[in-house]
């Protein structure tokens, strides 16, 4: 990471984007998502009252793929299919909710069906990986403003986990530890870049951090998934997601734009004592609701580049109230 925060003076006249259009109704009869109306493929949904899982009308990855017969597969050029299931998780019957002004208790289900969806595809024969991502909001591609988030289930680990096991592996036979129980221990004593903690969970900005206002949301236990936790430690992630995303939309007055996800231990069947649960949050703002930071240039040629320091970042995140900016309005 090359940090250079000398540079956040400069003056911006590129783009500013819209603020997400705020509709505060809880029901809207043209939502894909909301319970008892029709979906874009045709399915309804029923008149859920909590969590709703179902499977992606339009999934990018399917149980079944044909074998490639005459695609190439040598050393330059190499094409393999790849098989999954791809289901989609309602967060709240609310369509006006996000996860910053939904009840911890309803935030708890959510997790709960995090956990039992990442027992049930992780268990599917030819399932490597199981990864929980959230969009929200316009800004990064999501396509529906009702709280929701999406599960892939997928054939082979993909490249960011993989990355992960890779180090977590190395580091855990180098130094006969875990990296991630290392790192947040080095974090706690120096409580520089961290944003907020609870009993069980620390968010904070991490040193490497790419994004403005990225943070990781670390496990103070040494767990790989949710299914190693029980019911106070999954309640308190609860409560951590809840605090943190409170905080990113106090920062800029505005319903914060992210994309979440969990990473979770491998479910190829291999023992995973190296893995630390972990959630990242990649938020794209940088200086206002409007204004972006754009990973182009630099960082798509040369390397990532960021100007304000994740010490900085972290304080202002720290520096903000975990009450709502639109409670009591
Ligand atoms: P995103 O907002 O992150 O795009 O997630 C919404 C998902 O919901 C998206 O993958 C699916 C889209 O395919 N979807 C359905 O499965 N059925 C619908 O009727 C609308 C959207």
């Amino acid at each position: 990471m090359l940090v250079s925060p000398h540079r956040t003076q400069r003056p911006w006249q590129g783009e500013v984007a819209k603020t997400e259009a705020v509709s505060a109704i809880h029901y809207d009869p043209n939502c894909y998502l909301c319970p008892g109306n029709t979906r874009a493929g045709g399915n309804k949904n029923p008149d859920y009252k909590s969590v709703f899982v179902f499977d992606n009308d339009y999934a990018a990855l399917l149980p079944d793929v044909p074998a490639f017969d005459d695609a190439p597969h040598d050393d330059l050029l190499c094409a393999e299919p790849e098989r999954g299931t791809c289901r989609v998780v309602c967060f709240h019957p609310d369509h006006d909710l996000t996860l910053a002004r939904m009840q911890p208790e309803d935030i708890a289900n959510v997790v709960q069906a995090w956990s039992e969806q990442y027992i049930e595809l992780g268990a599917q024969p030819n399932t490597s990986y199981v990864q929980i991502f959230e969009n929200r909001g316009t800004m990064m591609g999501a396509s529906n403003p009702h709280p929701h988030c999406q599960v892939w289930a997928i054939e082979h680990v993909p490249d960011e986990p993989q990355a992960e096991l890779i180090a977590q592996q190395e580091y855990r036979r180098s130094h006969g530890s875990c990296l991630l129980c290392d790192y947040l221990a080095r974090e706690v004593q120096l409580a520089q870049r961290i944003v907020c903690e609870n009993e069980e969970f620390v968010a904070l900005v991490p040193f490497w951090a790419v994004w403005p206002f990225e943070t990781l949301v670390l496990s103070r236990c040494h767990a790989g998934a949710l299914t190693e936790m029980d019911s106070a430690q999954k309640i308190a992630f609860a409560h951590i997601l809840k605090r943190l995303t409170t905080r990113y939309d106090n920062l800029f007055e505005t319903r914060f734009p992210y994309t979440m996800g969990l990473h979770q231990s491998p479910t190829d069947g291999q023992p995973h004592p190296e893995w630390h649960f972990h959630a990242h949050f990649y938020p794209p703002l940088l200086r206002s609701a409007t204004v972006r930071k754009f990973m182009v240039g630099f960082e798509m040629l040369g390397m990532p580049q960021r100007d304000i320091t994740p010490e900085s970042a972290a304080q202002r995140l720290r520096a903000l109230s975990e009450v709502h900016y639109t409670f009591g309005k």
